[in-house]
């Protein structure tokens, strides 16, 4: 038996990640760029046991299956294959934010899981080969394996088999950044992205522009960010959300409630009172904003009213942390 428990930190992308390559192996279509978030955070523990017979996975104390259990067994398949005696494996995971309220936990979720899961294995990775193994499983994760500021580059526009791994790109502290994070609902949500990204790419009049605009609003962030300037790359990640949100929208998928469209109001109303604030929303209703410090506790006092919570999270510097293995023999 082989035990790791490994801990990754959530992030959300600023320059959209939206649209696979048409080839398999989960390869984006177009370039991201994300932040760590310290507020949200999973840990996950892997156990390779020879005594048992399939692979278990417990979410927050709950036994999984189906597509859930699927995907995580997708993921210990790729590394058993690598292992010398693979045998099955028990995954226990545990969000330090409620699961149900649907806010993503696929990118920490999976980064935890590739990074335990490759430890346990006692395989010899480097980061980029544990960022590579998460993507495959949910692409956003793969930026999860890194602290500050990290990117994720679109697949080759070939079919291929190579190694892509996220980068990090800029430090923690590159921007005075909080992110007030409004939860709207505790529902799950309606469509889970990899079908959405699909319906998108093959139903949606908008999907061409996207993929044409989404490189070059990557690219104008990213020196935005290298200058280090808040309202430049805030501006250009509520920018980013509206195209992402335009081509999705155009296809029937509709992230957004009558709470989503509130806040988002509630954000251009404080912008036109001078206050630098933008919002920025993925694959669900909740609507996350984007401030400098200074201004937390005003925009913070605003949002209340329209969501049901309303968590704070500050860009973190901590990549995948990995513990272990115990019980090795
Ligand atoms: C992102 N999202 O860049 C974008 C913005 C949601 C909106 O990545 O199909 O769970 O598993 O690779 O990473 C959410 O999708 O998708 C996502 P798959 P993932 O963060």
């Amino acid at each position: 038996m082989r035990k790791a428990t490994a801990m990754a930190n959530a992030n959300i992308a600023l320059a959209k990640y939206w649209g696979k390559r048409a080839y398999a192996g989960n390869y984006p279509a177009v370039p991201s760029l994300s932040v760590a978030l310290d507020a949200l955070e999973t840990t996950t523990t892997v156990l390779f046991d020879e005594s048992l017979s399939c692979d278990q996975f417990a979410l927050d104390g709950v036994e999984q299956n189906g597509k859930t259990l699927d995907r995580v067994v997708a993921l210990l398949d790729r590394v058993r294959v690598a292992m010398a005696s693979p045998c099955f494996a028990r995954v226990e995971s545990a969000n330090n934010f409620p699961t149900a309220s649907g806010l993503a936990s696929s990118a920490s979720g999976f980064a935890a899981l590739a990074g335990a899961a490759v430890r346990a294995a006692g395989l010899d990775y480097d980061l980029s080969r544990v960022s590579d193994l998460a993507r495959r499983s949910s692409a956003s994760a793969a930026r999860s394996i890194y602290g500050g500021y990290v990117s994720l580059l679109a697949g080759p526009k070939e079919a291929t088999d190579v190694v892509l791994a996220a980068e990090p790109v800029a430090a923690h502290d590159a921007l005075d950044l909080r992110v007030l994070v409004c939860v709207v609902t505790e529902a799950k949500k309606s469509i889970g992205s990899t079908d959405a990204m699909r319906r998108t790419a093959a139903e949606s009049p908008f999907y061409a522009a996207w993929l044409a605009v989404a490189p070059m609003q990557y690219a104008s962030m990213r020196e935005s960010l290298m200058r280090r300037d808040f309202e430049d790359v805030a501006s250009r990640a509520e920018a980013s959300a509206l195209a992402m949100h335009a081509s999705a929208f155009a296809a029937g998928i509709v992230y957004g409630s009558e709470a989503t469209f509130a806040l988002m109001t509630k954000v251009r109303e404080l912008r036109a009172r001078g206050v630098a604030a933008f919002a920025t929303m993925d694959a669900g209703p909740h609507v996350k904003v984007l401030v400098q410090t200074l201004d937390v506790s005003r925009v913070r006092a605003e949002l209340e009213g329209s969501a049901i919570r309303v968590i704070e999270a500050a860009p973190s510097s901590d990549g995948v942390r990995v513990y272990g293995p115990e019980g090795a023999r």
